[in-house]
């Protein structure tokens, strides 16, 4: 069957992700190539703060990453808590594709990643430690709900210092022209979050889900409201009762806002879906969230995503 291959992303730097993985889904290639490709390039921008090389570190000072992938025939992999490796989302789907597990972490997923030769590297830049520096200044070494409360406004919500940063977690979702969907989400989470902390990311069903016979979901923002729900499993879930992408992502969104309702009025999540049939939806708590999509007719469509507030 031929379909319109398409490829989503979260934020305004989906755009150039996207446009990388368009290298490889507009010459008919695999989606699942395509997506692990498309996020790499987040994970290497150095202007970027809240994905891979560069992200902001933990209130330690470690960079620790969580990604994942999966794919139309629910084979997935994640890591999570992982320090030291550039491109997660690569290990990922080698944790999927050589161990018989779907998810490794810590020091185990990065002895994983060694053995499968990726190389040890300083992720923490120079520029990421001064903010960190500048952080603690103020910080509080506690679990405070508030280091995480950030400048909608803006259009971030990676509480980054002055609220300079407006990117978050980069998720994508990509079907080819074989009709096959894949998904990946990488990000060096919350910043400042505690050490050992894990978001929603590298969590299958959370973070990034993928069915092939229906569609894939991927979010942003503050993991532990998505964890908490099972996000991105229920936005497919919705699409397999009948839900448009749009109406899928808005109610998922409703869920959190519902049980949430103090809480929701100053955190973000935001949700991102692809059908089967290619067409995509979004739908966030708070005004700011975007996402990007690109086919062979658009290759930089930024769009504005509908929110609660
Ligand atoms: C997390 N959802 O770790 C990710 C990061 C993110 O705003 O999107 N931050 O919770």
């Amino acid at each position: 069957p031929t379909t319109v291959a398409r490829v989503v992303s979260t934020w305004d730097f989906g755009i150039a992700a996207n446009q990388a993985a368009w290298t490889i889904l507009g010459k008919g290639g695999h989606a699942l190539d395509a997506v692990e490709f498309g996020v790499q390039v987040p994970e290497s921008d150095l202007k970027n703060h809240s994905v891979g090389r560069a992200g902001y570190p933990d209130r330690d000072g470690h960079v620790s990453l969580d990604a994942s992938i999966m794919d139309a025939d629910g084979n997935c992999g994640a890591v999570a808590a992982l320090e030291h490796i550039a491109h997660p989302i690569s290990v990922a789907r080698r944790v999927m594709e050589r161990t018989p597990h779907v998810l490794l972490v810590g020091e185990g997923a990065l002895q994983f990643a060694l053995e499968q030769g990726f190389k040890k590297e300083e992720l923490l830049t120079p520029e990421s430690e001064m903010a960190w520096h500048e952080w603690l200044k103020t910080a509080k070494y506690q679990p405070s709900i508030n280091s995480e409360v950030h400048d909608y406004g803006k259009g971030g919500s990676t509480g980054m210092p002055g609220g300079a940063n407006n990117h978050d977690t980069i998720g994508m979702l990509a079907i080819d022209a074989q009709g096959r969907l894949a998904g990946a989400c990488t990000t060096s989470g919350m910043a400042w979050k505690m050490r050992g902390r894990v978001g929603d990311s590298p969590i299958i069903g959370a973070g990034l889900y993928v069915d092939g016979e229906i569609g894939g979901a991927t979010s942003t923002g503050v993991g532990e409201e998505v964890i908490r729900n099972a996000g991105s499993f229920l936005v497919v879930e919705l699409m397999r009762q009948g839900r448009t992408p749009h109406e899928a992502c808005k109610e998922a969104v409703m869920r959190i806002v519902k049980k949430r309702r103090e809480a929701s009025k100053t955190l973000q999540v935001g949700f991102l879906a692809l059908n089967r049939a290619g067409e995509v939806g979004a739908y966030a708590i708070q005004h700011g969230f975007s996402y990007a999509v690109c086919d062979a007719k658009k290759q930089d469509g930024l769009i504005p995503s509908q929110s609660v507030y």
